[in-house]
């Protein structure tokens, strides 16, 4: 069994997709081990992402993120980090398949409804970040 987090963003909780959004992944069998509504820090935001500090689009992506509330759990399966991230599809909307997440929903880079962890290590440190007590 994995766990991973999963952020519904601010997009997906003001366009009102987070019941469908979450209906597929406890179709697929993962179960609710942590949920929250929180609307993020700037704090948060910017540890979350660390990674991008020097991308250009990394300002805007705090700006985002932190604009209004998003739905954070922690998501528990079989392989459910490589499987949740197979169903939220790729980043660049020319590469996502229609039906991922993303290729259902979206057609934009940057709003994209959904963050998954995209490996063993990177949940460990996201899960601690966004539910340590
Ligand atoms: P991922 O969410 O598919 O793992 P990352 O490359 O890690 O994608 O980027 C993190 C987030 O930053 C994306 O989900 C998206 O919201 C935003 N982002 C990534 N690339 C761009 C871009 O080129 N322009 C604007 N926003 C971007
Ligand atoms: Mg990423």
């Amino acid at each position: 069994m994995e766990k991973t987090l999963i952020v519904l963003k601010p997009d997906a909780v003001s366009r009102g997709l987070c019941g469908e959004i979450l209906a597929r992944f406890e179709k697929r069998g993962f179960q609710i081990v942590e949920m929250k509504l929180l609307t993020v820090s700037r704090e948060l935001a910017e540890e979350h992402y660390s990674e991008h500090k020097e991308k250009p689009f990394f300002a805007g992506l705090v700006e985002f993120i932190t604009s209004s509330p998003s739905l954070a759990m922690v998501l528990e399966g079989q392989n459910a980090i490589t499987l949740s991230r197979a169903m939220i599809g790729a980043t660049n909307p020319l590469d996502a398949n229609p039906a991922t997440i993303r290729g259902t929903f979206t057609s934009d880079k940057q709003f994209n409804l959904v963050h998954g962890s995209d490996s063993p290590e990177a949940a460990e440190r996201e899960i601690a970040l966004w539910f340590s007590k």
